[in-house]
């Protein structure tokens, strides 16, 4: 039997990532997905728009084989993602169960679409600020990244902007105050969506690779008492306090003859240069050397080895008053750097549901929307809001 829902317009996604698993969901949206899935389910109730479970089989359209045991909820469209009725199979997370079912739903004349197409179409009442917002929840890796993304994919962000969207005209002053603390907000946004990169860098020999494995709390990279053993530039990503970083080892900066150590060298180099922040690395047990001088101005410096008993931390800090002494083997000071690397930040964390911009093209249409208010043109800074709404 071949069964076709007439001139059927509803589009479907496998929404869990392919591999085995215990549960794998395909939702299938558009006004006759209802129809679609009813004609492959038998349950003990038809099913109905009304947010509702269901629980039963799934079956194969032309000898009407037993595909799976499912649930089955409906979403009517006032309440769905989409804007459009959505129903979700969930059925056992296998490839062949979750690929025979998305067959199926193709005989029925129902689209089938990527995971990328589908979030790009997600319509309904999402504005691209929460479709923006469920992207980046998706793909999340921090508590935190998580816990702020929600807000703003629930219109925490959204109702700011309407909020300040209505007081442009009548309180242009106001508005602009609001703008500016909300554009703030981009440099904990940002930061949660895509990682701080953090080098640590110094002279050879100064406990750089036991700094790192020190934070990450495992023997991630080689330590040896001679210098230039690190070569190779070693990445992994730190979590302070549910905020993500990526820190990474680097060789010792020296002029040396080793073919190979000058490429580390090199590449140490390149590194400072990208990296969004640097820990600047000193060894306390020798007196401040040219090659101590960080290559980076807004490093954070570090005097380590501060346990030695004979050590030159006076010297270091007369030449760099803010720097911090350091154990990299007990971890003395450490929570001192920590803090610093989390200092940026620390007055964007919300502590309640709070908007905060996460992408560059929001911040960048604030700022045309305070330039604009700056300059007394209250229709252009609307514009600039009206277009984040969209
Ligand atoms: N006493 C003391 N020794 C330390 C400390 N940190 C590192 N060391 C020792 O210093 C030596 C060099 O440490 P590494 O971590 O390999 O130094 P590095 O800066 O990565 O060296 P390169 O990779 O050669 O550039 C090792 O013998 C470490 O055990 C510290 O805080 N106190
Ligand atoms: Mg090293």
């Amino acid at each position: 039997m071949t069964v076709v829902v007439p001139q059927c317009t509803a589009r479907a996604c496998i929404i869990t990532p392919p591999g085995a698993a215990g549960i794998a969901t395909i939702q299938v949206t558009g006004h006759e997905a209802m129809a679609a899935v009813q004609c492959c389910f038998h349950g003990k109730r038809a099913l109905s728009p009304s947010s509702r479970l269901y629980h039963g089989t799934f079956h194969a359209l032309h000898d009407d084989s037993l595909v799976d045991e499912v649930v089955v909820t409906c979403c009517e469209q006032s309440h769905s993602m989409t804007g459009e009725s959505l129903v979700e199979i969930h059925c056992h997370g296998s490839r062949a169960v979750t690929a025979k079912i998305a067959e199926v739903l193709l005989q029925l004349g129902v689209q089938l679409m990527s995971q990328e197409d589908w979030h790009n179409c997600l319509t309904g009442y999402q504005t691209a600020i929460e479709q923006a917002a469920l992207r980046r929840f998706l793909a999340c890796e921090s508590d935190l990244s998580a816990c702020v993304l929600l807000y703003q994919m629930q219109g925490v962000l959204r109702q700011k902007l309407t909020n300040i969207r209505q007081t442009v005209a009548s309180e242009p002053d106001v508005a602009l105050a609001h703008m500016v603390q909300l554009i703030e907000t981009a440099t904990l946004g940002k930061a949660l969506v895509t990682p701080p990169h953090i080098a640590i860098a110094g002279a050879p020999n100064v406990g750089k690779s036991t700094l790192l494995n020190l934070l990450l709390g495992r023997e991630r990279a080689i330590v040896d008492a001679s210098p230039g053993t690190t070569r190779d530039i070693i990445s992994e990503p730190l979590v302070i306090q549910g905020m993500r970083f990526l820190l990474s080892d680097t060789a010792g900066i020296r002029t040396t003859d080793d073919m190979v150590e000058q490429l580390g060298v090199l590449r140490s180099q390149t590194l400072l240069t990208q990296a969004d922040r640097v820990i600047w690395v000193c060894d306390a047990a020798i007196p401040p050397r040219p090659l101590d001088q960080p290559l980076s101005s807004s490093a954070i410096i570090l005097v380590n080895k501060s346990d030695l008993a004979v050590n030159h931390l006076a010297a270091y800090r007369r030449i760099f008053p803010t720097s911090i002494a350091t154990c990299a083997l007990s971890g003395d000071g450490i929570k001192e750097l920590e803090e610093q690397l989390l200092s940026p930040f620390q007055p964007f964390m919300p502590h309640t549901p709070a908007p905060i911009v996460f992408e560059k093209w929001q911040e960048e249409l604030l700022a045309n929307a305070a330039d604009a208010l700056r300059h007394g043109q209250k229709n252009e800074a609307m514009a600039a809001i009206e277009k984040m709404l969209l």
